[in-house]
């Protein structure tokens, strides 16, 4: 227990198990919370002591289907996850930054395109030189998904790509990656959000890096000449729309229920470069994101023009109505907009508060110059060191990390408003103890207008002693929580590996995607127009090798226990492309395409197209095979590939 993190002279941790705390906190909290409940009339249900969800309903039998999706970020890893929630059941892992041998994301020329769609010339010259296509590692931080109206809409999720700077989405028809978007200038994508009102026409993506405005070498180790870039992306097109160019850095995001604002922290308001001038300011800050105004400025020209992107000076002094800057102490990280679509809650970090802004009293930032900057700060509770990131339950209570004393506290807004306002109450309703360091959190639907304060999920960012000993590198560890009236109730640990960095939790009615692909799916479009130029028919069975000076295309279909071509014949140096369509249409009946010795695989799932690219560089028979266990006769589906010698 000693190697705990504690907050000094608080010892009851160290004392008390998790379970046992978590009872015993629960214990406390609600006598207190009832007591309070009967004074404060605007004190939502949960203080009412109502159970919402319990130890109990968090058994998924084995053939039951969980209640909720989890859509998981992986962080350094690059991957989205899926999981069943309760029962934090991994389903399935979506490829989208990395390299994934199992699908051959990253090495199919689908995905190679999708990767490529909006590369910069820099970057493609960069891999070139590096002997690659894309870059096949990402740092993959936050997963949203689409909004309509404040709900999600079961159409997309964004997510950011904070080591290569980009932004994905993914289609929740297919569970696939459509689209990655290289976002120009800004450096280091890290909070993003999708607009919430009155759809998701944007996503909004933070730049977290400062850079030379223009960074080409002319200006280096000058950062009073370093910017920072927040970007706002069409969502549906995939394209930048717009950036503005901020003072400070940006750290999270998110944005409001009108459609008016998007807000973004900032931790390094200083512009320093090393960690004793990035903390050297008692107040940061967090900036605001005028739409309207910068949407107008687009219009009227009032932009600079940057490696093709629109980009407004919102810095401050640039005397335009295009942002605001709200002073909050000190390294602020959090960004969580509540569902009552009033209070957005930013978490301090170095600061033990959250600090909370009233979303009406923005109008007036923008309307009176000489007003205070922190005239829309409402509530600012003290709740326990490290506050990160802030969940809601739609009952007008929140829920924050602290990653240094390792708890999540369960607060009531307008109890900390009523305490700001010098009303002797306190907002806290209890603290739970996680294991350990929780990063982000979610609630069930907790970031629409559905949020329903059933579940709590707590991202730890360490594991130590809870699993068995898997060597220097651990787990880490995501714990499941039924909020239960005034507690959470801890019901699951799930070790993970890198990383559980943040997750939504949607109901499973807004999901629904198919079982196997439509045959006209856009992902292979231009697999099928060399199709229809070669004259091979991809919807049909086809056994067609076609020459093209040394390009070889290989076209073949799979349906079990077979490939339609038991052998083919190429020449040493030949870059040869294997095209195969699955024609099985069976759910769940997904083949593969490997090619021994050649590190070339690749998932084609029913009904779906896919190919690969290679040069056949060495003479010889080599097998090539279906990796995807398939059929009874799986082993026996496979086939010859004759490498011809050059000079034979
Ligand atoms: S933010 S460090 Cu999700 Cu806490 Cu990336
Ligand atoms: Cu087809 Cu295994
Ligand atoms: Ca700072």
């Amino acid at each position: 227990m000693s190697d705990r993190t504690q907050k000094p002279g608080i010892s009851r941790r160290g004392l008390l198990g998790a379970t046992a705390g978590t009872a015993v906190l629960g214990g406390m909290g609600l006598p207190r919370a009832a007591m309070l409940a009967g004074t404060a009339a605007t004190v939502g249900a949960a203080s009412a002591g109502r159970a919402s969800a319990s130890v109990e309903d968090a058994h998924v039998a084995p053939g039951q289907l969980d209640e909720y999706y989890g859509f998981w970020s992986s962080g350094q890893t690059g991957e989205m996850r899926i999981l069943g929630v309760p029962s934090m059941r991994e389903l399935i892992r979506i490829p989208v930054f990395n390299r994934c041998s199992a699908t051959g994301w990253g090495q199919t020329n689908e995905s190679i395109r999708i990767h490529q769609r909006t590369m910069s010339d820099q970057t493609r010259n960069y891999l070139a030189a590096n002997g690659k296509k894309i870059h096949d590692n990402g740092d993959l931080h936050h997963v949203h998904m689409s909004f309509t109206e404040g709900r999600y809409d079961g159409r997309f999720l964004f997510m950011n790509d904070k080591a290569n700077t980009r932004v994905a989405r993914v289609r929740c028809d297919i569970m696939k990656c459509d689209s990655i978007l290289e976002i120009p200038n800004a450096k280091a994508i890290h909070g993003l959000r999708p607009q919430k009102w009155p759809r998701t026409h944007y996503v909004f993506a933070n730049g977290e890096d400062e850079v030379p405005m223009v960074n080409d070498g002319s200006v280096l180790d000058e950062p009073s000449e370093y910017v920072n870039f927040f970007t706002a992306v069409n969502a549906d097109e995939m394209e930048v729309a717009w950036q503005v160019m901020v003072s400070g850095n940006l750290d999270n995001t998110d944005a409001d229920y009108d459609g008016k604002y998007a807000f973004s922290t900032s931790y390094n308001s200083e512009m320093g470069m090393n960690l004793p001038d990035m903390t050297a300011a008692d107040m940061d800050h967090v900036v605001v994101f005028n739409i309207a105004a910068i949407e107008r400025a687009i219009e009227e020209g009032d932009y600079t023009e940057l490696n093709g992107v629109k980009v407004i000076d919102g810095r401050k002094g640039s005397n335009k109505d295009y942002t605001r800057y709200i002073p909050i102490p000190n390294n602020p990280h959090g960004c969580n907009m509540a569902p009552d679509k009033i209070h957005l809650c930013i978490a301090g970090k170095l600061s033990p508060t959250v600090s909370v802004i009233d979303v009406r009293r923005v109008d007036a930032l923008f309307e009176d110059d000489d007003i205070d900057p922190r005239h829309p700060v409402v509530a600012e509770p003290e709740l326990g060191l490290g506050p990160l990131h802030t969940a809601f339950d739609g009952k007008g209570n929140a829920y924050t990390t602290l990653f240094l004393d390792s708890q999540i506290v369960f607060w009531n807004i307008e109890r900390a408003i009523q305490a700001y306002n010098g009303e002797d109450v306190d907002p806290i309703i209890s603290k739970t103890d996680v294991h350990y360091q929780p990063g982000h959190n979610s609630t069930s639907m907790g970031e629409t207008l559905d949020a329903d304060g059933k579940w709590f999920v707590s991202m730890n960012k360490f594991s130590k002693d809870r699993f068995l000993n898997v060597g220097p590198l651990k787990a880490e560890n995501e714990q499941l929580f039924a909020i239960n009236g005034d507690s959470l109730e801890l019901v699951h640990d799930g070790p993970t590996f890198a990383e559980p960095h943040d997750s939504i939790l949607v109901h499973r009615s807004l999901i629904n995607p198919l079982n196997v692909y439509e045959r006209d799916d856009p992902t292979w479009a231009e697999t099928r127009a060399q199709a229809e130029e070669d004259g091979v028919d991809i919807d049909d069975w086809m056994d067609t090798v076609v020459r093209d000076g040394d390009k070889v295309r290989v076209y073949m279909s799979s349906m079990a226990p077979n490939f339609s071509l038991e052998s083919f014949t190429v020449r040493e140096g030949d870059e040869v492309t294997v095209i195969v369509t699955n024609l099985d249409d069976i759910d769940d009946l997904t083949h593969g395409f490997c090619m021994g010795d050649h590190g070339v695989a690749m998932e084609v799932s029913p009904q779906q197209t896919a190919s690969v690219t290679f040069v056949a560089a060495k003479p010889g028979v080599y097998w090539y095979y279906c990796q995807w266990f398939c059929h009874a006769l799986h082993m026996e589906m496979r086939g010859r590939m004759f490498v011809e010698p050059k000079d034979a």
